[in-house]
């Protein structure tokens, strides 16, 4: 057995555990080359609010070669690391997780996708060879993009309402607040020798923005709330992407759409590195239910505001809060 040592011991006790769950193969998967892409989406996105997009198009190379990139840096020394930080909002994290006392077996770097705004202190300072990582970043950024349009205009194709880029439009537009987090959840053995129980790398949330595309490398501790409360580990696969739908989204189809609540395990012995693509509308976008979506006599289940007036009460809040509550209509 492995005897916990008092420094080691020390670091974990503010971090939560829980039981391990099961893994389940019921995710839906989603086939970009199959005709019916569209319709199994729209019912994913009902359904689960989550699914996995194969044959999407997206270099394997560009996926591997920003996983090596982010594990290159998180290698540094910590000190070095901490240069690049604190995430004010972008930069560089160790265990924090927002300002309101989150905290999780991580650390990540926090990135603006905005090319004339991806963080100098990230990027130029600290890394051993910048313009590699840069260009890395931005090889993987421009394709994640291309695809999470792709994804959006599908929604809108399948859910019948015009124009396709009702949705993608807000993602296109340059002022789109979109962001970037590379994830590592370094292992912890020690953990699990001591309780059986698993350590939380990222609390229980929902992403506030439309949509978030994940890559992760072969390292499982995903995990998804379905919508009956349980929940279930998402088998890793280093090739596919993972989506989520995010709080706007939900509002944006008037419910219709869920936003998935999912955490994020720390393996007992192996890294997880991960990649995610945030997609955001402009600050100034009104975060409402589709004109075109709504049905005769229909409701908005949403009171009116823009994704700055949401964005602000998120950066407010912790991680497990309900953060729509305050914004539907009673
Ligand atoms: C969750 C989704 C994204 O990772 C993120 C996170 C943000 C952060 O890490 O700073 C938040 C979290 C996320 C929601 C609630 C607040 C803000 C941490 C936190 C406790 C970048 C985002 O946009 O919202």
């Amino acid at each position: 057995m492995v005897v916990l040592s008092q420094p080691a011991l020390n670091q974990l006790s503010h971090i939560k555990t829980c039981k391990p769950t099961n893994l389940v193969s019921e995710i839906p998967v989603i086939d970009l080359s199959d005709p019916q892409a569209k319709t199994l989406i729209v019912k994913a996105c009902e359904e689960f609010g989550f699914f996995k997009v194969v044959n999407h198009g997206v270099p394997l190379e560009f996926m591997t070669k920003l996983e090596t990139e982010a594990l290159t840096f998180f290698k540094l020394p910590q000190s070095e690391k901490d240069r690049a930080g604190p995430p004010d909002p972008f930069g560089y994290g160790s265990k924090r997780i927002g300002t309101n006392g989150d905290v999780g077996w991580i650390e990540y770097l926090l990135l603006n996708t905005n090319p004339d705004v991806i963080s100098p202190k990230s990027l130029s300072i600290f890394q051993e060879n910048p313009v590699i990582f840069r260009s890395a970043v931005n090889n993987y950024i421009s394709a994640v993009k291309n695809l999470c349009f792709e994804l959006l205009e599908l929604m809108a194709d399948g859910l019948g309402i015009q124009p396709r880029n009702v949705l993608s439009k807000l993602l296109r537009d340059e002022k789109s607040d979109s962001c970037f987090r590379l994830n590592h959840y370094p292992p912890c053995p020690e953990l699990q020798a001591l309780s059986g129980r698993n350590l939380i790398g990222f609390g229980e949330h929902t992403d506030p923005q439309m949509i978030s595309v994940l890559r992760s490398n072969n390292t499982s501790g995903l995990q998804i709330c379905l919508k009956d409360g349980t929940w279930v580990s998402v088998p890793p696969d280093y090739t596919s992407f993972f989506i989520n739908v995010g709080d706007s989204l939900q509002v944006m189809t008037n419910g219709r759409f869920r936003s998935v609540k999912h955490r994020v395990m720390a393996d007992t012995m192996k890294s997880r590195v991960s990649m995610i693509y945030f997609g955001g509308p402009p600050l100034n976008e009104k975060i409402a239910p589709l004109p075109s979506l709504m049905r005769k006599e229909e409701e908005s289940l949403y009171k009116e505001f823009t994704w700055c007036e949401y964005k602000k009460a998120v950066y407010k809040s912790r991680l497990s809060d309900y953060r729509l509550g305050p914004f539907e209509k009673c």
